[in-house]
């Protein structure tokens, strides 16, 4: 019996190298309240979601502000981030994994995409890779984001393929959390601390072999 039949990948740091633009741009808006942010600091906003990640940030810097300030430099960092992503091209997603995702879908497996990101369809759309997807799932169609399961659920339940039946790819603690708890396998790639619940770590997927993986992952 063919046990994986679909697999989800989360955007930010599988499918496109954005990551560094979402750490640029909280660096900048921090930079306006005259807090340092630091890189090694930034691991813990990977995967969480817009506000989760300024009430980090504000955490860190021993800052507080109105809910409605909140909202507003929220606002101001997407700003930010938009204006570095507007060139964002197909040389922008991590190495091999288009092809990665062309040969899953070649050899017959349904492919998601369940991301913390607000952005995550438009971005898909810019690299137009979006027909791909069997289904999408992002910020904007759930209530509580990753480390809670339900993007990951729900994203199972528009593909019609149980939980046990996918296999995520995801590069966050967070993320990786919501997928297990979804009771889904999942596929790490990111540093060795983000990674360390996965099932199975990769380092890339440059000549990655989907049936391969499937392979290892259910031995
Ligand atoms: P936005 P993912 C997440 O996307 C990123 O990992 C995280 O760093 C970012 O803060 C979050 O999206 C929110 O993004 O501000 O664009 O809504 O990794 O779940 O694809
Ligand atoms: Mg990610």
């Amino acid at each position: 019996m063919k046990i994986i039949e679909a697999f989800i990948f989360d955007l930010d740091g599988i499918i496109v190298d954005t990551t560094h633009h979402h750490y640029a741009s909280w660096k900048i808006l921090a930079k306006s309240f005259n807090y340092d942010f630091r890189e090694e600091d930034n691991e813990q906003l990977k995967g969480a979601n817009r506000m989760t990640s300024l009430n980090i940030l504000l955490a860190l810097s021993g800052q507080s502000f109105s809910e409605q300030d909140k909202g507003l430099l929220c606002e101001k960092k997407n700003n930010i981030y938009l204006d570095m992503i507007s060139n964002l091209t197909r040389g922008d997603m991590l190495p091999g994994v288009y092809e990665f995702i062309l040969n899953a879908k070649t050899s017959g497996l349904k492919i998601g995409m369940a991301s913390s990101s607000k952005n995550a369809r438009a971005t898909l759309n810019r690299l137009k890779i979006d027909e791909l997807f069997d289904a999408m799932l992002d910020a904007n169609d759930i209530l509580r984001g990753k480390p809670f399961p339900d993007v990951y659920l729900k994203v199972s339940d528009m593909l019609v393929v149980k939980p046990q039946q996918c296999l995520v790819f995801e590069d966050a603690f967070s993320g990786i959390k919501a997928a297990k708890e979804a009771g889904m396998r999942v596929v790490g790639m990111g540093q060795p601390a983000q990674v360390i619940q996965a099932d199975l770590t990769i380092d890339s997927f440059v000549d990655l072999d989907p049936t391969q993986i499937m392979n290892i992952i259910l031995t």
